[in-house]
This record gives C-alpha cells, sequence and structure tokens, in this order.
C-alpha cells in the first residue's frame, strides 16, 4: 500500500494515478473513437443485415433489386427486368440510392 510517513493513504498518489487514467481514457477517445462508437456500429450492421427497402421479403443484402418489388423466383427483381436494369438497380441498393 501506498502510505506516507502518518500511515495514511497519499492522496496526491491516488490524484496522480487518477489523472494518468484520464489522459489515458481521453487519448483512446481521440486516437480510436470508433471503440465508444462501437454500439451504433453494431446497430447500423444489424439494420444492413435486416433491412428490405422494397419489402419484397428479400434482405437487401440477398435481393438482385433491392430497389424493386421482385418476385422470389426471380431473386427479387421484377420478371420483365433486362439484366442491365437489374445491374443498375443493384448498384443504386449498394450506395443506399433507392430513392432516387
Ligand atoms: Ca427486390
Amino acid at each position: 500500500m501506498m502510505l506516507n510517513r502518518k500511515g495514511e493513504f497519499a492522496m496526491s498518489k491516488l490524484a496522480a494515478i487518477l489523472l494518468v487514467v484520464a489522459v489515458l481514457l481521453i487519448s483512446i477517445a481521440i486516437f480510436f473513437p470508433m471503440i465508444f462508437d462501437l454500439g451504433s456500429n453494431l446497430s447500423d450492421n444489424q439494420n444492413a443485415l435486416t433491412a428490405d427497402y422494397d419489402s419484397d421479403s428479400l434482405k437487401d443484402f440477398q435481393d438482385d433489386c433491392p430497389c424493386t418489388y421482385g418476385s422470389l423466383e426471380d431473386n427479387g427483381c421484377p420478371s420483365s427486368y433486362t439484366d442491365e436494369q437489374i445491374q443498375e438497380d443493384k448498384k443504386k441498393g449498394n450506395e443506399g440510392n433507392c430513392e432516387v
């Protein structure tokens, strides 16, 4: 134990330890902000896994046409869609631009 001459715990050492811990935590928060932002990152990932923009029951990450309602047999695309339209729809979905 850290005791001074009177046999008491040295408060100045405790203050120094607390200061070092505070500086360390602030340094971590500055240089590794993602650690303190982990909760929102996880919920963003969860939203990305469960999102179904066009409500065709295929999750966006499985859907070949995440922006357009389509059947399960056509991987979430309208059966009339050409390969070019599918590519365009998928690109819009991947960029998060379904509304455009
Ligand atoms: Ca779809």
